[in-house]
């Protein structure tokens, strides 16, 4: 009994100790798809108090969100091409803005399920977890553009 009573006070304060994480956001945005297009790509500025992993991040209106970054790599003629590769684990370095922009690290979002148009907001989810392995997850609205 006296453990489950500690158990539930754990909780209670690590649902508490996670939504008094101020995160600061701005400019997230989805880029507006045309009829039939299922893959499109999303911006932000985020910035944390403390370093955060994201562990995932989804949608009702997509199947599938990845975090990636632009790298060069040699091409088929001995030149340089830019080729998108899935971040594994990404980090919001604390008190650092982590930039998703065009044309560096953006947001994959995979198999869109309707159109989205100019003006739409949707809702990112994310699940976050901080150094001590403490989770939580964040609604973040995103205007499309
Ligand atoms: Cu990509």
């Amino acid at each position: 009994m006296r453990n489950k009573i500690f158990m539930l006070i754990t909780l209670l304060s690590v649902s508490f100790y996670a939504s008094a994480i101020e995160l600061t956001i701005d400019s997230a945005l989805i880029k507006a798809t045309k009829p039939g297009q299922t893959v499109t790509a999303g911006f932000m500025k985020i910035k944390s108090p403390t370093t955060l992993n994201i562990k995932n991040i989804s949608t009702p209106v997509a199947e599938k969100i990845e975090v990636h970054t632009m790298k060069m790599e040699k091409g088929p003629y001995g030149d340089s091409i830019m080729k998108m590769r899935k971040i594994d684990d990404p980090i919001i370095e604390a008190n650092k803005e982590f930039i998703l922009m065009p044309g560096a690290d953006h947001l994959m979002i995979f198999e869109v399920k309707k159109e989205l148009k100019i003006g739409d907001t949707v809702l990112l989810k994310f699940t976050l977890i901080d150094t001590n392995k403490k989770e939580y997850t964040k609604d973040i609205p995103f205007n499309v553009y």
